[in-house]
């Protein structure tokens, strides 16, 4: 599923972001960078070590990354050249600015990419597996904030896409993306 939104291609894809081919796929991590579960833990198994060596350096340069922010390494062995590190919110009841959280993780994800020049990025559905983000309310940020960014940065990305790893989280993400990004291009 997919549509052209000023220049830039927006698609919805069901699978594992392992196996993406992309100039960077995103890592929904956690502030410490040292790996964990669910795609962080996919992402570094298949990537290999050159990824945590990366992620150790920064640490000790720079400290853990804050919820909201973006670091970035190289793919090590995956087929995507690069991996942009971001850590989503945990959800909390959704009283306690997680919705702006989430929002500048996708967007700070983006600028990184834009400033690396990388022009196709793929991304996870962030928070909504460990941190337990509902997914519908995830897509609706996720797509929002896609659209957003590549309206403020017009020609900056060639193609973002969502890679969802089940079947039933891409269905809510179908539903969103035709009310958010298909009927409202005018
Ligand atoms: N490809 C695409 N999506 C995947 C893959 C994959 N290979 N594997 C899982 N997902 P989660 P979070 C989906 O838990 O909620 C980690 O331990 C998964 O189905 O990976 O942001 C980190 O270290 C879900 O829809 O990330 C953090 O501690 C989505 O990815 C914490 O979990 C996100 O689920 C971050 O939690």
């Amino acid at each position: 599923m997919e549509h052209v939104f000023k220049g830039t291609t927006i698609a919805l894809v069901q699978g594992d972001i392992t196996t993406v081919e992309a100039d960077a796929i995103v890592n929904a991590a956690n502030s410490s960078l040292m790996g964990g579960g669910g795609v962080d833990g996919a992402i570094h198994r298949k990537g290999g070590p050159t990824i945590l060596d990366e992620c150790r350096d920064y640490v000790a340069a720079h400290g853990s990354l804050p919820t909201g922010e973006a670091m970035i390494t190289t793919g090590g062995d995956l087929p995507a050249s690069h991996v942009i590190h971001t850590v989503g919110p945990v959800y909390q009841g959704g009283k306690h600015g997680e919705f702006v959280k989430l929002e500048r993780a996708y967007t700070q994800s983006l600028l990184l990419a834009k400033e690396h020049g990388l022009k196709t990025v793929a991304f996870p559905s962030i928070s909504t597996g460990a941190y337990r983000f509902p997914i519908d309310e995830a897509a609706y940020v996720a797509l929002n904030t896609l659209k957003r960014v590549i309206a403020e940065h017009e020609g900056a990305f060639d193609r973002l896409s969502m890679v969802l790893f089940s079947q039933a989280d891409f269905d809510v993400y179908a539903a969103t993306f035709d009310e958010v990004i298909t009927t409202m291009m005018g």
